[in-house]
Protein backbone atom coordinates (compact mmCIF):
# COMPACT_ATOMS: atom_id res chain seq x y z
CA UNK A 1 0.00 0.00 0.00
CA UNK A 2 1.01 3.46 -0.28
CA UNK A 3 0.16 4.33 3.01
CA UNK A 4 2.16 2.96 5.31
CA UNK A 5 0.64 4.10 8.79
CA UNK A 6 -2.90 3.56 7.94
CA UNK A 7 -4.33 0.63 9.33
CA UNK A 8 -7.92 1.34 8.50
CA UNK A 9 -7.34 1.19 4.58
CA UNK A 10 -4.58 -1.13 5.25
CA UNK A 11 -6.98 -4.00 7.02
CA UNK A 12 -9.74 -3.07 4.31
CA UNK A 13 -7.60 -3.92 1.39
CA UNK A 14 -5.92 -6.97 2.93
CA UNK A 15 -9.14 -8.65 3.19
CA UNK A 16 -10.36 -8.03 0.05
CA UNK A 17 -6.68 -9.22 -1.60
CA UNK A 18 -7.13 -12.20 1.17
CA UNK A 19 -10.17 -13.12 -0.13
CA UNK A 20 -9.38 -13.07 -3.59
CA UNK A 21 -6.45 -14.95 -3.46
CA UNK A 22 -8.39 -17.34 -1.28
CA UNK A 23 -10.78 -17.86 -4.33
CA UNK A 24 -7.73 -17.83 -7.17
CA UNK A 25 -5.57 -20.74 -5.47
CA UNK A 26 -8.19 -23.87 -4.73
CA UNK A 27 -6.71 -26.05 -1.61
CA UNK A 28 -3.71 -27.99 -2.05
CA UNK A 29 -2.69 -26.41 -5.19
CA UNK A 30 1.65 -26.64 -5.68
CA UNK A 31 1.77 -23.26 -6.92
CA UNK A 32 0.61 -20.29 -6.74
CA UNK A 33 -0.49 -18.25 -9.39
CA UNK A 34 2.02 -16.05 -10.90
CA UNK A 35 0.23 -13.04 -11.27
CA UNK A 36 -3.40 -12.26 -10.53
CA UNK A 37 -5.20 -11.57 -13.97
CA UNK A 38 -6.79 -8.41 -14.68
CA UNK A 39 -9.79 -7.64 -11.93
CA UNK A 40 -13.08 -7.01 -13.94
CA UNK A 41 -13.01 -3.69 -13.34
CA UNK A 42 -10.24 -2.91 -15.75
CA UNK A 43 -10.15 -6.21 -17.67
CA UNK A 44 -10.30 -3.32 -21.05
CA UNK A 45 -6.90 -2.98 -20.49
CA UNK A 46 -4.02 -4.97 -22.28
CA UNK A 47 -2.78 -7.80 -20.20
CA UNK A 48 0.15 -8.06 -22.30
CA UNK A 49 1.18 -4.38 -21.26
CA UNK A 50 0.53 -3.99 -17.66
CA UNK A 51 1.83 -5.86 -14.56
CA UNK A 52 -0.37 -6.86 -11.83
CA UNK A 53 1.00 -6.11 -8.57
CA UNK A 54 -2.65 -6.22 -7.09
CA UNK A 55 -6.08 -6.20 -7.56
CA UNK A 56 -5.68 -2.12 -6.97
CA UNK A 57 -2.44 -1.48 -7.87
CA UNK A 58 -1.25 -2.09 -11.96
CA UNK A 59 2.02 -0.65 -13.65
CA UNK A 60 2.50 -0.37 -17.25
CA UNK A 61 5.26 -2.32 -18.75
CA UNK A 62 8.61 -0.30 -19.76
CA UNK A 63 8.45 -2.08 -23.06
CA UNK A 64 4.74 -0.57 -23.30
CA UNK A 65 5.69 3.49 -23.00
CA UNK A 66 6.37 4.05 -26.81
CA UNK A 67 7.82 6.82 -28.35
CA UNK A 68 4.65 9.36 -29.50
CA UNK A 69 4.10 10.71 -26.26
CA UNK A 70 0.95 10.07 -25.11
CA UNK A 71 0.23 6.76 -23.23
CA UNK A 72 -3.05 5.00 -24.59
CA UNK A 73 -5.76 4.16 -21.48
CA UNK A 74 -5.44 0.31 -21.64
CA UNK A 75 -1.93 0.48 -20.64
CA UNK A 76 -1.72 3.16 -18.25
CA UNK A 77 -1.36 2.54 -14.67
CA UNK A 78 -3.74 1.67 -11.72
CA UNK A 79 -3.39 3.43 -8.19
CA UNK A 80 -6.73 2.85 -6.15
CA UNK A 81 -6.35 3.38 -2.04
CA UNK A 82 -9.89 1.99 -2.00
CA UNK A 83 -11.81 -0.19 -4.30
CA UNK A 84 -12.89 1.50 -7.21
CA UNK A 85 -17.10 2.56 -6.62
CA UNK A 86 -19.29 0.31 -8.63
CA UNK A 87 -19.21 1.06 -12.68
CA UNK A 88 -22.94 2.14 -12.60
CA UNK A 89 -21.89 5.46 -11.52
CA UNK A 90 -20.61 6.11 -15.39
CA UNK A 91 -24.24 4.68 -16.66
CA UNK A 92 -25.53 8.52 -16.55
CA UNK A 93 -22.29 10.64 -16.73
CA UNK A 94 -23.67 13.97 -17.75
CA UNK A 95 -25.90 13.54 -13.99
CA UNK A 96 -22.62 13.31 -11.99
CA UNK A 97 -22.80 15.95 -9.30
CA UNK A 98 -20.25 17.58 -7.75
CA UNK A 99 -20.54 20.17 -4.79
CA UNK A 100 -18.52 23.27 -4.58
CA UNK A 101 -17.72 25.04 -1.26
CA UNK A 102 -15.86 27.51 -0.07
CA UNK A 103 -16.88 30.30 -2.80
CA UNK A 104 -18.74 33.22 -2.70
CA UNK A 105 -22.00 31.35 -4.20
CA UNK A 106 -21.57 27.52 -2.63
CA UNK A 107 -23.70 25.22 -5.55
CA UNK A 108 -24.04 21.49 -6.33
CA UNK A 109 -23.42 21.29 -10.50
CA UNK A 110 -23.99 18.41 -12.79
CA UNK A 111 -21.47 17.02 -15.35
CA UNK A 112 -23.88 18.22 -17.90
CA UNK A 113 -24.07 22.25 -16.52
CA UNK A 114 -19.81 22.13 -15.95
CA UNK A 115 -19.58 21.03 -19.71
CA UNK A 116 -21.44 24.52 -20.65
CA UNK A 117 -19.32 26.79 -18.48
CA UNK A 118 -15.95 26.45 -20.16
CA UNK A 119 -13.05 23.81 -21.76
CA UNK A 120 -9.99 23.62 -21.63
CA UNK A 121 -7.67 20.56 -23.19
CA UNK A 122 -3.95 19.80 -21.00
CA UNK A 123 -1.81 17.23 -21.46
CA UNK A 124 -0.15 16.24 -18.32
CA UNK A 125 1.82 13.39 -16.42
CA UNK A 126 -0.08 11.50 -13.89
CA UNK A 127 2.10 9.93 -11.89
CA UNK A 128 1.64 7.81 -8.64
CA UNK A 129 4.11 9.41 -5.31
CA UNK A 130 5.44 6.41 -5.28
CA UNK A 131 6.47 5.43 -8.59
CA UNK A 132 10.24 4.63 -8.61
CA UNK A 133 9.84 2.92 -4.51
CA UNK A 134 10.88 -0.18 -5.97
CA UNK A 135 14.22 1.64 -7.13
CA UNK A 136 15.11 3.05 -3.81
CA UNK A 137 17.90 0.34 -1.68
CA UNK A 138 16.23 0.86 1.18
CA UNK A 139 12.73 -1.20 -0.04
CA UNK A 140 10.30 0.93 1.72
CA UNK A 141 6.65 -1.40 2.21
CA UNK A 142 4.16 -0.41 -0.20
CA UNK A 143 3.89 -1.73 -4.12
CA UNK A 144 7.27 -1.70 -5.47
CA UNK A 145 6.90 0.79 -8.79
CA UNK A 146 9.46 0.74 -11.05
CA UNK A 147 8.39 3.15 -13.58
CA UNK A 148 5.56 2.28 -15.06
CA UNK A 149 3.00 4.28 -12.52
CA UNK A 150 3.26 6.95 -14.66
CA UNK A 151 1.50 7.78 -17.86
CA UNK A 152 0.89 10.95 -20.45
CA UNK A 153 -2.34 11.72 -21.11
CA UNK A 154 -4.90 14.68 -22.28
CA UNK A 155 -7.63 15.58 -20.31
CA UNK A 156 -10.54 18.15 -21.15
CA UNK A 157 -12.82 19.59 -18.64
CA UNK A 158 -13.46 23.09 -17.59
CA UNK A 159 -10.70 24.50 -15.84
CA UNK A 160 -11.43 25.17 -12.04
CA UNK A 161 -10.38 28.70 -11.77
CA UNK A 162 -13.38 29.35 -14.24
CA UNK A 163 -15.99 27.67 -11.94
CA UNK A 164 -15.16 29.34 -9.44
CA UNK A 165 -15.25 32.62 -11.22
CA UNK A 166 -18.97 31.72 -12.22
CA UNK A 167 -19.66 31.08 -8.03
CA UNK A 168 -18.06 34.61 -7.19
CA UNK A 169 -14.73 33.72 -6.58
CA UNK A 170 -13.21 32.14 -3.37
CA UNK A 171 -14.55 32.58 0.12
CA UNK A 172 -11.90 34.97 2.23
CA UNK A 173 -9.59 33.16 3.84
CA UNK A 174 -9.25 30.45 1.70
CA UNK A 175 -6.00 28.78 1.22
CA UNK A 176 -6.01 25.17 0.32
CA UNK A 177 -8.39 23.53 -2.25
CA UNK A 178 -9.86 20.40 -1.10
CA UNK A 179 -10.84 17.07 -3.81
CA UNK A 180 -13.15 14.57 -2.40
CA UNK A 181 -13.65 11.40 -3.46
CA UNK A 182 -16.61 9.26 -4.90
CA UNK A 183 -15.87 6.00 -3.24
CA UNK A 184 -18.64 4.21 -1.21
CA UNK A 185 -16.67 4.30 2.28
CA UNK A 186 -17.12 0.95 3.94
CA UNK A 187 -19.28 1.04 7.13
CA UNK A 188 -17.49 0.57 10.62
CA UNK A 189 -14.46 2.23 9.60
CA UNK A 190 -13.75 6.04 11.20
CA UNK A 191 -14.71 7.51 7.53
CA UNK A 192 -11.08 10.16 8.14
CA UNK A 193 -8.88 7.21 8.32
CA UNK A 194 -10.31 5.49 4.85
CA UNK A 195 -11.50 8.66 2.27
CA UNK A 196 -9.53 9.29 -0.21
CA UNK A 197 -10.04 13.36 0.34
CA UNK A 198 -6.79 15.82 -0.73
CA UNK A 199 -5.90 19.39 -0.16
CA UNK A 200 -3.46 21.30 -2.24
CA UNK A 201 -2.34 24.73 -1.61
CA UNK A 202 -4.86 27.37 -3.56
CA UNK A 203 -2.48 28.57 -5.98
CA UNK A 204 -2.79 25.28 -7.96
CA UNK A 205 -6.35 25.90 -8.92
CA UNK A 206 -4.98 28.11 -11.33
CA UNK A 207 -4.20 25.00 -13.89
CA UNK A 208 -6.42 22.66 -12.43
CA UNK A 209 -9.82 21.36 -14.60
CA UNK A 210 -12.51 19.17 -13.41
CA UNK A 211 -12.41 16.58 -16.74
CA UNK A 212 -14.66 14.46 -18.06
CA UNK A 213 -12.41 13.20 -20.91
CA UNK A 214 -9.24 11.55 -21.40
CA UNK A 215 -7.18 10.64 -24.51
CA UNK A 216 -10.41 11.56 -26.65
CA UNK A 217 -13.31 9.79 -24.53
CA UNK A 218 -14.85 9.90 -21.99
CA UNK A 219 -12.89 9.49 -18.32
CA UNK A 220 -12.86 5.55 -18.31
CA UNK A 221 -14.48 4.71 -14.67
CA UNK A 222 -10.82 3.04 -13.39
CA UNK A 223 -9.38 6.31 -14.00
CA UNK A 224 -12.10 8.65 -12.26
CA UNK A 225 -14.98 9.34 -14.78
CA UNK A 226 -17.28 10.63 -14.68
CA UNK A 227 -15.04 13.63 -13.38
CA UNK A 228 -11.91 13.67 -12.06
CA UNK A 229 -9.96 16.63 -10.42
CA UNK A 230 -6.57 17.51 -12.10
CA UNK A 231 -3.65 19.26 -10.89
CA UNK A 232 -1.27 19.45 -13.54
CA UNK A 233 2.08 18.89 -11.64
CA UNK A 234 1.16 17.57 -9.05
CA UNK A 235 1.76 14.19 -7.75
CA UNK A 236 -1.14 11.06 -8.85
CA UNK A 237 -2.56 11.27 -5.34
CA UNK A 238 -3.98 15.12 -5.51
CA UNK A 239 -5.35 14.14 -8.82
CA UNK A 240 -8.99 12.70 -7.25
CA UNK A 241 -10.64 10.55 -8.88
CA UNK A 242 -14.94 10.36 -9.48
CA UNK A 243 -14.62 13.60 -7.43
CA UNK A 244 -17.62 14.59 -5.53
CA UNK A 245 -16.97 17.31 -3.70
CA UNK A 246 -14.36 20.43 -4.62
CA UNK A 247 -13.68 23.03 -1.22
CA UNK A 248 -12.23 26.03 -0.95
CA UNK A 249 -10.91 25.28 2.75
CA UNK A 250 -8.54 27.47 5.08
CA UNK A 251 -7.20 24.26 6.54
CA UNK A 252 -5.75 20.97 5.13
CA UNK A 253 -8.10 18.57 5.06
CA UNK A 254 -8.00 16.27 8.23
CA UNK A 255 -8.35 13.31 6.95
CA UNK A 256 -5.46 10.46 7.48
CA UNK A 257 -4.35 10.60 3.85
CA UNK A 258 -3.54 14.21 3.61
CA UNK A 259 -2.93 14.24 7.71
CA UNK A 260 -0.61 11.50 7.91
CA UNK A 261 -0.29 9.48 4.42
CA UNK A 262 1.73 11.00 1.79
CA UNK A 263 4.40 13.00 3.82
CA UNK A 264 8.41 12.95 3.42
CA UNK A 265 9.05 11.58 6.45
CA UNK A 266 12.18 9.82 7.73
CA UNK A 267 13.15 6.42 7.50
CA UNK A 268 10.92 4.35 10.23
CA UNK A 269 9.45 7.66 10.86
CA UNK A 270 5.70 8.01 11.00
CA UNK A 271 3.86 10.31 8.88
CA UNK A 272 2.81 14.06 10.47
CA UNK A 273 1.34 17.56 8.92
CA UNK A 274 5.15 18.65 10.04
CA UNK A 275 6.40 17.19 7.47
CA UNK A 276 6.19 18.35 3.90
CA UNK A 277 3.07 17.44 1.78
CA UNK A 278 3.64 15.44 -1.52
CA UNK A 279 2.59 17.37 -3.95
CA UNK A 280 4.67 18.89 -6.74
CA UNK A 281 6.38 16.41 -9.08
CA UNK A 282 10.36 17.00 -9.94
CA UNK A 283 12.36 16.82 -12.64
CA UNK A 284 13.06 13.27 -13.90
CA UNK A 285 13.47 11.02 -16.51
CA UNK A 286 14.13 7.37 -17.44
CA UNK A 287 15.19 4.92 -20.04
CA UNK A 288 11.98 3.05 -21.74
CA UNK A 289 14.95 1.19 -24.73
CA UNK A 290 16.76 -0.79 -24.72
CA UNK A 291 15.24 -2.18 -21.49
CA UNK A 292 17.10 -5.13 -19.61
CA UNK A 293 13.16 -6.55 -19.64
CA UNK A 294 13.09 -6.97 -23.44
CA UNK A 295 16.26 -9.42 -23.47
CA UNK A 296 19.50 -8.85 -24.50
CA UNK A 297 20.76 -6.48 -27.22
CA UNK A 298 21.74 -6.63 -30.88
CA UNK A 299 25.58 -5.25 -31.34
CA UNK A 300 25.18 -1.95 -33.04
CA UNK A 301 23.53 0.89 -34.03
CA UNK A 302 21.01 1.46 -31.34
CA UNK A 303 18.13 4.62 -30.67
CA UNK A 304 18.34 4.78 -27.21
CA UNK A 305 14.85 6.53 -25.79
CA UNK A 306 12.76 7.14 -23.02
CA UNK A 307 10.36 10.08 -21.00
CA UNK A 308 12.02 13.27 -19.46
CA UNK A 309 9.38 15.07 -17.62
CA UNK A 310 10.03 18.80 -15.45
CA UNK A 311 7.40 18.42 -12.57
CA UNK A 312 5.86 21.87 -12.63
CA UNK A 313 8.26 23.38 -15.27
CA UNK A 314 9.05 22.73 -19.00
CA UNK A 315 12.58 21.06 -19.93
CA UNK A 316 15.54 22.52 -21.18
CA UNK A 317 17.32 19.24 -22.31
CA UNK A 318 18.65 15.62 -21.51
CA UNK A 319 21.40 14.13 -21.18
CA UNK A 320 21.78 10.19 -21.78
CA UNK A 321 24.87 8.29 -20.27
CA UNK A 322 26.15 4.57 -21.64
CA UNK A 323 28.78 4.15 -18.81
CA UNK A 324 26.89 5.21 -15.72
CA UNK A 325 27.09 8.63 -15.22
CA UNK A 326 30.88 8.94 -15.92
CA UNK A 327 30.30 10.70 -19.39
CA UNK A 328 27.11 12.42 -20.97
CA UNK A 329 25.52 13.02 -24.40
CA UNK A 330 22.93 15.12 -24.74
CA UNK A 331 19.79 13.18 -26.62
CA UNK A 332 17.45 15.12 -28.80
CA UNK A 333 13.43 15.64 -27.77
CA UNK A 334 11.45 13.85 -30.51
CA UNK A 335 7.70 14.65 -30.95
CA UNK A 336 4.98 17.27 -30.26
CA UNK A 337 5.97 19.26 -26.91
CA UNK A 338 2.35 19.36 -25.32
CA UNK A 339 3.46 22.13 -22.94
CA UNK A 340 5.28 21.96 -19.53
CA UNK A 341 2.95 19.19 -17.40
CA UNK A 342 3.11 16.72 -20.31
CA UNK A 343 6.76 14.67 -20.73
CA UNK A 344 8.88 14.74 -23.65
CA UNK A 345 10.62 11.81 -25.76
CA UNK A 346 13.92 11.87 -25.86
CA UNK A 347 16.05 9.81 -28.44
CA UNK A 348 20.16 9.37 -28.77
CA UNK A 349 21.02 7.19 -31.34
CA UNK A 350 24.75 5.14 -30.00
CA UNK A 351 26.67 2.29 -31.57
CA UNK A 352 27.13 -0.24 -29.24
CA UNK A 353 29.62 -3.03 -29.44
CA UNK A 354 29.30 -6.58 -27.33
CA UNK A 355 29.67 -5.64 -23.76
CA UNK A 356 28.02 -4.74 -20.43
CA UNK A 357 27.00 -0.93 -19.92
CA UNK A 358 24.90 0.86 -17.88
CA UNK A 359 22.14 3.75 -19.66
CA UNK A 360 21.06 6.34 -17.83
CA UNK A 361 19.47 9.91 -18.50
CA UNK A 362 19.28 12.98 -16.11
CA UNK A 363 16.57 16.22 -17.19
CA UNK A 364 17.03 19.82 -16.87
CA UNK A 365 14.23 21.98 -16.55
CA UNK A 366 14.06 25.80 -18.00
CA UNK A 367 15.26 26.59 -14.67
CA UNK A 368 18.41 25.14 -15.27
CA UNK A 369 17.66 22.85 -12.45
CA UNK A 370 19.40 18.82 -12.58
CA UNK A 371 17.15 15.79 -12.12
CA UNK A 372 18.82 14.82 -8.71
CA UNK A 373 21.25 11.93 -9.05
CA UNK A 374 19.77 10.51 -5.71
CA UNK A 375 16.92 11.15 -4.02
CA UNK A 376 16.72 10.45 -0.14
CA UNK A 377 15.50 7.71 1.01
CA UNK A 378 12.09 8.43 3.18
CA UNK A 379 9.42 6.35 5.16
CA UNK A 380 7.05 6.24 2.17
CA UNK A 381 9.32 5.51 -0.61
CA UNK A 382 8.13 8.83 -2.20
CA UNK A 383 9.27 11.00 -5.59
CA UNK A 384 11.91 9.28 -6.46
CA UNK A 385 13.81 11.03 -9.52
CA UNK A 386 17.39 9.92 -8.66
CA UNK A 387 18.73 8.75 -11.78
CA UNK A 388 21.44 6.56 -10.35
CA UNK A 389 19.01 4.57 -8.73
CA UNK A 390 17.07 4.73 -12.55
CA UNK A 391 20.00 3.19 -14.37
CA UNK A 392 19.78 0.48 -16.36
CA UNK A 393 22.49 -2.59 -16.60
CA UNK A 394 22.29 -3.71 -20.20
CA UNK A 395 24.28 -6.40 -21.94
CA UNK A 396 24.56 -6.12 -25.55
CA UNK A 397 25.30 -9.45 -27.77
N1 LIG B 1 -11.03 8.96 -5.53
C1 LIG B 1 -9.77 8.52 -5.62
N2 LIG B 1 -8.88 9.26 -6.29
C2 LIG B 1 -7.61 8.84 -6.40
C3 LIG B 1 -7.18 7.64 -5.79
C4 LIG B 1 -8.13 6.89 -5.09
O1 LIG B 1 -7.87 5.82 -4.53
N3 LIG B 1 -9.43 7.36 -5.03
N4 LIG B 1 -5.86 7.25 -5.89
C5 LIG B 1 -4.88 8.30 -6.17
C6 LIG B 1 -3.56 7.80 -6.48
S1 LIG B 1 -2.59 7.31 -5.19
C7 LIG B 1 -3.07 7.83 -7.75
S2 LIG B 1 -1.46 7.44 -8.09
C8 LIG B 1 -3.93 8.17 -8.89
C9 LIG B 1 -4.00 7.00 -9.84
O2 LIG B 1 -4.76 7.31 -10.95
P1 LIG B 1 -5.14 6.20 -12.02
O3 LIG B 1 -5.65 4.99 -11.29
O4 LIG B 1 -6.15 6.84 -12.92
O5 LIG B 1 -3.88 5.87 -12.75
O6 LIG B 1 -5.24 8.51 -8.50
C10 LIG B 1 -5.35 9.22 -7.28
N5 LIG B 1 -6.71 9.61 -7.08
MO1 LIG C 1 -0.43 7.06 -5.97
Amino acid sequence: MDEPNDPGRRALLAGTASALAGAALPAGAQTPPARPALPAYVSWKDPSQVIVHTQTTIETKRTAFGTSVITPADRLYIRNNLPAPDVSIVANRDAWQVAVEGVQQPRTLSVAELKGMGIETIAAVLQCSGNGRGLFADKPSGTKWSVGAAGCVIWSGVPVRTLVAALGGVAGGARYMTGTGGETLPAGIDPKAVMVERSVPLAAMENALLAWEMNGEPVPHAHGGPLRLVVPGYSGINNIKYVKRLAFTAQETDAAIQKTGYRMSPPGAKGDPSQPSIWEMDVKSWINSPAPEAGPVKAGWVQVHGVAMGGTRALRRVDVSIDGGQTWREAKFVGPDLGRYAWRVFVLPVELKPGQYVLASRAQDVQFQWQAEATPENAGGYLNAGWRAHALPVTVA
